[in-house]
């Protein structure tokens, strides 16, 4: 495998993707600089580093970033939480990884998520530019994240490549997930091509598997040269008749997180 020739900061490394990406692109040889608020918990890979930093200091990123080329942004609140607990993370978070990538002329590949458009109804097929109707708060940090990307590349022709990872798990667990799931194995290509591209400007991609029940269509998946190899659809059989009795969870594709603190009129 083609080796990066700076180092690629890779935040949100002690959390599950970050651990398997540190591992995975670990094994490959690559230059990593690995980051997270908690301790990694797996040995350090070869030509790796460890730095615990939190992501709201913004000069510990500055300087963990130093000579970076690319910055794996996979940190930050994961999951829906109150707009106070996502704030700091996601949203000051995300401009000090800005910041850095300006200051190195470096490339961001930005672990967005499909809760930016999680309100669409699982029946409308989209396309990436479509509009986003997020499903939270968390969702809602990962539009900014996005809009973030196209600003930092408008004024200062910092690059992205924005992945709206759909579930991304060793295995779908319901049949909502046989739509949206995307493997490990997938994941690691994705990021691998999102790095070493040769010119991606913004380009934003489903980080979905090759899903037969894919509510995603078009992207900019031929930037990068990125196509899944693996797909949820051997798994439909043990796997579609598992949904959920809420019926706010199984109409949007956001699934169970359009339905936290829902107070609509659901009639
Ligand atoms: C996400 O963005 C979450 O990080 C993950 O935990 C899953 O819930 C996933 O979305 C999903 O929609 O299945």
């Amino acid at each position: 495998m083609q080796l990066p020739s700076r180092p690629v900061v890779l935040t949100g490394a002690s959390g599950a993707l970050g651990r398997e990406l540190a591992r995975r692109l670990g094994e490959a040889g690559w230059p990593l600089v690995l980051t997270d608020i908690a301790p990694f918990p797996d040995p350090v890979p070869a030509a790796a580093r460890f730095i615990a930093a939190d992501l709201e200091d913004g000069v510990a990123i500055l300087r963990l970033c130093e000579g970076a080329g690319t910055i794996l942004h996979f940190g930050g609140v994961s999951v829906e939480r109150p707009f106070e607990a996502v704030l700091g993370p996601n949203i000051r978070g995300l401009y000090h990884i800005y910041e850095a990538a300006r200051r190195e002329r470096a490339r961001v590949v930005f672990a967005s998520s499909n809760h930016v458009i999680g309100f669409h109804e699982r029946t409308t097929p989209l396309d990436a530019e479509c509009a986003y109707r997020p499903d939270g708060y968390y969702g809602l940090s990962k539009a900014y994240g996005e809009l973030m990307a196209r600003l930092y590349f408008d004024k200062h022709g910092v690059e992205s490549v924005i992945l709206r990872i759909g579930s991304c798990f060793p295995e779908p667990r319901d049949a909502r997930m046989l739509a949206t799931w995307l493997s490990y194995a997938d994941l690691v290509r994705l990021v691998t091509c999102a790095t070493l591209a040769e010119r991606v400007g913004v380009a934003t991609i489903w980080g979905a598997s090759a899903n037969a029940r894919s509510f995603w269509r078009r992207d900019d998946r031929a930037v990068i040269g990125w196509e899944p190899k693996d797909s949820a659809d051997a798994f439909a059989p043990a796997l579609a008749a598992k949904v959920s009795d809420d019926p706010v969870a199984e109409r949007f594709q956001g699934g169970a997180f359009c339905a936290i603190d829902y107070t609509r009129d659901r009639g």
